[in-house]
């Protein structure tokens, strides 16, 4: 689909869509959270905003700005944006610290589950003409000690050559560059797909506002995000890079790490590359 868009993506509806997500997807073991837990993290949060607050004198009028502005976050759904852009990059740090395999990061607004299954190997689901350079991607799934891994799921999800993600902003059919692969007898996997474009953080919401605000650039380098899966072995959730790319060096979410960035290389109809996931098996 070339620049044909008659709905316009908009901050709030690519919010309403990851909040939906989230809450249909993500809460269970919310409600579990010890008291003691609870009590000590906001005590501690909180203290450091007081803190923050006496080293720079805070004035009435910031007070008030950043009260406006957490109230715009909610009206705009935009508070699974903040989060995953200003803070997760932490909580995947801390989580996956331990790991001998291979490194993560983070996942993001934007995964939906149960993607179209493709087997071993095949195309991602795309529109009619896909915009994009085709990327042909092999690899093979390890476990730490080099075992070959089949039956290994490779969940894949990106944005389109515009940047857009479907089921997120609006025109985009349901599923387009989401899929499910299946590794085969020896691990491996052949994913056809074409080459997404920077993310931009939308400019009309509240994390917009902020990043204006502020002077900061809402740019995201261009990413593949996986969640791979064996029988066995811990969730791996990464995001891999393309060399080359201007905010490699300044992801607005921190979630490059140079481990995850390919080397494609060129081929008769776009690029190749080949990269592979080694898990860790559970603890
Ligand atoms: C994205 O596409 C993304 O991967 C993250 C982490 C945040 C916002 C948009
Ligand atoms: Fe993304």
């Amino acid at each position: 689909m070339t620049a044909t868009h008659h709905e316009v993506a908009t901050a709030a509806g690519s919010g309403a869509g990851a909040t939906a997500r989230f809450k249909s997807d993500k809460l269970a073991g919310v409600a579990n959270t010890p008291k003691e837990r609870v009590s000590l993290l906001a005590r501690e949060v909180l203290d450091a905003v007081h803190e923050t607050i006496r080293k720079h004198k805070v004035t009435y009028d910031e007070y008030n700005a950043l009260k406006s502005w957490l109230i715009s976050v909610g009206e705009d759904g935009e508070w699974p944006l903040f989060l995953d852009v200003w803070v997760e990059h932490v909580v995947e740090e801390v989580a996956t610290e331990h790991r001998q395999g291979n490194k993560g990061t983070i996942e993001g607004p934007y995964y939906v589950p149960n993607a179209p299954e493709q087997g071993s190997s095949g195309s991602v689901p795309t529109r009619e003409n896909e915009p994009g350079t085709p990327l042909v991607w092999t690899g093979q799934v390890t476990s730490t000690d080099g075992t070959a891994l089949p039956g290994a799921k490779v969940e894949l999800w990106h944005a389109d050559a515009e940047g857009y993600y479907s089921q997120f902003a609006p025109g985009i059919p349901e599923w387009n560059l989401r899929a499910s692969f299946t590794t085969d007898e020896q691990g491996r996997f052949e994913i056809h797909t074409v080459k997404p474009a920077p993310y931009q953080i939308p400019t009309d919401g509240a994390c917009g506002k902020l990043i204006a605000a502020a002077g900061w650039h809402a740019w995201r380098p261009a990413h593949l995000h996986v969640k791979v899966s064996a029988p066995g072995h811990e969730l791996l959730t990464a995001q891999l890079y393309f060399p080359g790319d201007e905010h490699n060096d300044d992801d607005i979410a921190s979630a490059v790490k140079p481990e995850l960035v390919l080397d494609p290389k060129p081929a008769d109809n776009g690029e190749t590359v080949d990269y592979g996931f080694v898990l860790d098996p559970v603890r």
